[in-house]
């Protein structure tokens, strides 16, 4: 058979013959790929390249000239070391938006070069058509659970009878790491509890990982465990088998109770002849002499190298492409029919996919009267998040069984919860399940949705990757942390976050937001739920804190800029600033009052969020911490980690040095020397003139 582009030969071709072609294609694209960068995973792509051949071509009900289609299936990548599988789909198929194409042959060809719509590993965002980014493994299968139950959740809302306008379905490809990843056993626990039967997994059984083979340290019995789950079991026992994986892939749509898990037995660098079924197939170039070996074993012409022949772009065409191009278009004239039948719901459906909150979302953001008591700002935040929520009806959430804590339930009456029996409600029960609690919000947020978790501050370290995953993605899932400080009392340190903060702040795009009292905690949600390019983190304390006096402090809009100056002394210019976050602004407010009783001049800056405060102007930022002004003291129950970047090197910082104790709360912050009087200790020491300039 002639291989070379050229137009001879077309018809000679039979639709066996280029399925086989097409499949090699995909496998000699990652190939070339990775040989030419000189990086990358050719193996996981060789052996799977017939079954997402398959999928794509005969399954996927997808437009590659609609990739953002709201009802188009999802495929997820989930062993996303695997992503020159995904460039060559998303090439071959001719995926593009605005007429340009997501990924062309060139752009294969600079896979992994600074800029390439072909990243090391596929990223939402950068490239068009990638619907999430995968790479730590387990993520991706735990963001196909979101996805599927947002698939779930938007037929519930916008369905109606006679105008069905969603029903895709999630596919995610996943491998033993995937598996052997904790993140996975939840995602599966959950998406078997929950019965969502439009999740379907395709695992590379290929029996191989970094360090040799899985025997090492993986022998259990994957469709056992996964039966225990509640799921669908479907075996392929050859790879390329794509009648086999066919028949798989009917019988996951026949199980219309349960997901699926399709164990697809494969050859890691199928066709490598020294190389297949090795780890030594699992990443780097496979060097000349093997690439030319495989090739030769493929039917390909050794030399040849990104060889797209002939009719396998038009394949992609003739098979995805037509279908793809059916269904959106009919899916269009079904939003036309619902939009005449229900204006208001299609309306609710366009704000939604435009991204933004809808008209008049915040009409109802409760404010809270001064209350030297106060209350919590967990409290706070569940009566915010109820009062928005009505109005928001695609916020959704809930909490790692904990929102009788972290206030995070939406107790109003239609609310609902999300169930195998009910998928339009919108309290979510994650279980004890942290982890992919975080990657199942990533997977609402990247399908339109406004998904908010809830646990405690020290548990935001099991779903840190995730929290970071929605930084890189831009996903804005909003992660509510209650129980925020040693305050939290008698559960002990094991309870009581120190470096959290810290660590949470670190993480580049993500919104940490620690309100200092209710009407700040409010604005919190505001300024949250306004935008919807990036993810937040809402801290919340456990304990009441006094609500501030805005008649006598600033208006608690501050907030949005990150830090503001809640008041300054009477009599001129101040000669102290004292900043702090959280339940300290109420330590620093006691504290003004016993240094100006002394005659001292204070500011009072609130700085909620260091993030949202970076992204102000200079000038702001200079306005609020005047630079020559060098007297300051910072306080946060947490640890010190960065605050000298607001109180530079002759201020100080009243923060946590060690891990908190088992005690009654309010005892344990005396004991740390969280009181007004060391507070204003601090300021005297930096009022004082021997203090080192
Ligand atoms: C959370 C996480 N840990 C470690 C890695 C590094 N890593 C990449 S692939 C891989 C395992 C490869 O085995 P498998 O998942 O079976 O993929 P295959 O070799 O079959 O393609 C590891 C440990 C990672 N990407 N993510
Ligand atoms: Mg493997």
């Amino acid at each position: 058979m002639d291989l070379k582009a050229s137009d001879a030969d077309k018809t000679a071709v039979s639709d066996s013959d280029v399925d086989r072609l097409a499949i090699d294609t995909i496998r000699t694209l990652a190939i070339d790929a990775v040989e030419r960068a000189q990086s990358g995973h050719p193996g996981a792509p060789m052996g799977l390249a017939p079954v997402a051949y398959e999928l794509w071509t005969r399954v996927l009900r997808y437009d590659p000239k609609a990739p953002d289609w709201p009802d188009r299936d999802r495929f997820v990548l989930s062993n996303g070391h695997a992503s020159m599988l995904l460039y060559a789909l998303l090439h071959l198929a001719g995926v593009e938006k605005d007429g340009q194409a997501a990924v062309s042959l060139d752009d294969i060809k600079a896979f992994r070069e600074l800029g390439s719509v072909c990243p090391g590993h596929p990223e939402h965002g950068h490239t068009v058509g990638v619907e999430t980014t995968t790479g730590p493994l387990g993520q991706g299968v735990g963001n196909a659970v979101g996805m599927a139950m947002a698939g779930l959740w938007m037929a519930a809302r916008f369905n109606r009878p006679g105008h069905a306008l969603f029903g895709h379905r999630v596919y995610a490809i996943c491998s033993d790491g995937d598996l052997m990843e904790g993140i996975s056993g939840e995602a599966a626990s959950l998406a078997g509890h929950l019965k969502l039967s439009n999740l379907c997994w395709i695992y590379d059984d290929n029996h191989v990982s970094i360090e040799g083979a899985t025997s090492l340290a993986f022998s259990e019995d994957v469709a056992r465990r996964f039966e225990g789950y509640g799921w669908a079991i479907a075996r392929v026992a050859d790879a390329n088998d794509t009648q086999a994986f066919a028949r798989a892939i009917e019988a996951a749509h026949a199980a219309t109770d349960r997901p699926t898990l399709i164990l697809v037995r494969s050859v890691i660098g199928y066709g490598a002849p020294h190389k297949a079924g090795t780890a030594k197939a699992h990443s780097d170039p496979l060097g000349p002499d093997e690439v030319k070996a495989a090739k030769r074993a493929y039917g390909w012409p050794p030399d040849a190298q990104f060889l797209v022949p002939d009719g396998v772009r038009q394949r992609f065409d003739e098979t995805l492409g037509a279908r793809g191009a059916k269904l959106s278009a009919e899916w269009e004239t079904a939003r036309a029919r619902h939009r005449e039948a229900y204006p208001e719901l299609a309306a609710e459906l366009d704000a939604l996919l435009a991204g933004g909150p809808p008209k008049g979302w915040d009409q109802d953001l409760p404010t809270f009267p001064p209350d030297a008591k106060g209350i919590a700002t967990r409290e706070a935040s569940g009566k915010t998040l109820n009062a928005l929520a009505p109005r928001l009806p695609w916020l959704v959430g809930g909490s790692a069984d904990l929102s009788p804590s972290t206030k995070t339930h939406l107790d109003f009456d239609d609310a609902g919860t999300f169930s195998a029996d009910d998928r339009g409600g919108r309290n979510l029960h994650f279980g004890v399940r942290e982890h992919v609690m975080g990657a199942i919000a990533n997977g609402m947020a990247v399908s339109g949705l406004r998904p908010y978790t809830g646990t405690f501050l020290i548990f935001s370290d099991y779903m840190r990757p995730p929290t970071r995953l929605a930084a890189l993605m831009k996903a804005p899932a909003v992660f509510v942390f209650s129980h925020d400080s040693i305050a939290l009392g008698q559960d002990g340190p094991t309870h009581q976050p120190i470096e959290q903060l810290a660590a949470l702040r670190a993480i580049p795009g993500l919104i940490t937001l620690r309100p200092g009292d209710a009407n700040e905690t409010a604005e919190a949600w505001r300024t949250i739920l306004r935008q919807a390019a990036q993810p937040a983190c809402l801290v919340l304390s456990r304990q009441a804190m006094p609500t501030l006096d805005r008649k006598v402090f600033a208006s608690a809009r501050g907030l949005a800029k990150g830090a503001y100056v809640l008041a300054d002394s009477p009599g001129g210019a101040p000669q102290v600033i004292l900043i702090a976050s959280g339940s300290e602004v109420g330590l620093i407010v006691g504290a003004a009052q016993i240094l100006e009783a002394e005659g001292a001049r204070v500011r009072l800056v609130s700085m909620p969020s260091w993030d949202l405060f970076e992204a102000q102007s200079v000038a702001y930022r200079h306005e609020v911490l005047p630079p020559d002004l060098t007297a300051r003291v910072a306080v946060e129950a947490a640890s010190p980690l960065g605050w000298d970047r607001y109180v530079g090197l002759t201020g100080e910082i009243v923060a946590m040095h060690g891990f908190g104790a088992s005690g009654p709360g309010g005892e344990l912050m005396k004991h740390f020397g969280f009181t007004a009087e060391r507070v204003a200790d601090a300021a005297r020491r930096q009022l004082s003139p021997q203090r080192p300039k």
